[in-house]
């Protein structure tokens, strides 16, 4: 009964953390509680996001509902979902939200060992149109009983010791790595349970496929610019990528994991330092880039040594296929060395 085992053997993401967990003797689970805290969170903004086309819930904050609700944006209400989830779990001390301008210090009666990075609800402009958004978390751990600080935070994302995402999108798909590689869970509504899909995620050695902003050509260095010239005219005479863009960094960075290829979001002369941000946008996918065999770059260094000075700093990144990212290092390294 092998081919039924998937059917009953039901590999959920809690399932799976507590089997990565049994790997630690001494752990005391504290991980574990705190992802089913995260897994809460992402199973109610599914839900939101879902409805938000029914419930009125898109539009501006300040609107009122049929009930005459104040109504939240749904990134404020995710916010809000996961803030709260966070501090619930009783295992965090540090949370940073693309929402917030200030780091949350959780108080002492709830404080736990790991620091949270988040950004609730990316790509939010796009949920009007029906387009796949997500939510974008790294996870840091502090030392036992020392005060926490902001410092805690601001640490290279080789440090991190988790990162992912969940996507909302035709199906709601969470993908997460603990550092032993990558795996996708999708949420099976009927049973409100996150199950193991992708298990292993390997992203291919390199793609067909490029993902950048066209619209901000004119505004990019030579690099950048050269990079996708050879996109275009190969010199190789091999085919030309084809050029596919979203807009929402969750959906482009998906596919780019799954399918291969590269996703860029360049500096530019308007944005000198692109426009992701460093740990809630680009350690993350990094994280998870690295653990599935690809690479991310800044234009200057691996991504995942970059030593953030601020909590929304941003970052030029360039992350996907080992040797499509190995082709663009090469074209910066040309230009530094001029
Ligand atoms: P642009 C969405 O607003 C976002 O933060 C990311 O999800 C996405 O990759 C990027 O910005 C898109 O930016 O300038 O191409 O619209």
């Amino acid at each position: 009964h092998a081919a039924d085992a998937h059917r009953t053997d039901l590999m959920t993401i809690t399932r799976h953390a507590l089997n990565e967990q049994s790997k630690f003797p001494e752990s005391r689970g504290d991980f574990t509680i705190l992802l089913s805290h995260i897994v809460l969170g992402c199973k109610f903004v599914c839900t939101a996001v879902n409805k938000a086309g029914l419930a009125k819930l898109i539009g501006l904050a300040g609107e009122t509902n049929v009930q005459g609700e104040e109504q939240k944006k749904l990134d404020v209400l995710s916010n809000e979902v996961f803030i709260k989830a966070l501090v619930s779990s009783g295992r965090t001390c540090i949370l940073v939200s693309e929402e917030d301008e200030e780091a949350t210090f959780v108080a002492e009666s709830s404080r736990g060992k790991y620091c949270v990075v988040f950004d609730p609800l990316d790509g939010s402009s796009n949920i009007d149109c029906g387009v796949s958004i997500g939510t974008i978390f790294g996870i840091y751990l502090v030392e036992d009983g020392v005060e926490p600080t902001l410092d805690d935070v601001l640490q290279p994302g080789k440090n991190m010791v988790a990162a992912g995402y969940c996507m909302y999108g035709s199906s709601c798909t969470l993908v997460l790595s603990t550092g032993g590689g990558v795996n996708g869970f999708t949420l099976d509504p009927s049973l409100g349970e996150f199950i193991l899909t992708h298990p292993d995620i390997k992203i291919p050695k390199k793609g067909k496929i490029y993902s950048v902003n066209e619209g901000n050509a004119k505004n990019w260095d030579s690099p950048t610019a050269k990079y996708v010239e050879k996109c275009k005219y190969p010199e190789d005479g091999s085919a030309p990528k084809s050029l596919r863009y979203i807009g929402s960094m969750v959906a482009d960075v998906h596919r780019t994991l799954l399918y291969g290829g590269i996703f860029l979001y360049p500096a530019d002369k308007k944005s000198p330092n692109g426009k992701l941000r460093v740990l809630y946008e680009v350690f993350p996918m990094a994280f998870l880039m690295e653990q599935a065999g690809g690479q991310a770059f800044t234009g200057k260094e691996r991504a995942l040594d970059l030593i953030p000075t601020s909590i929304h700093e941003r970052s030029p990144i360039f992350l996907g296929s080992y040797d499509d990212v190995e082709e663009i290092k090469a074209l910066y390294a040309a230009e530094a060395g001029k």
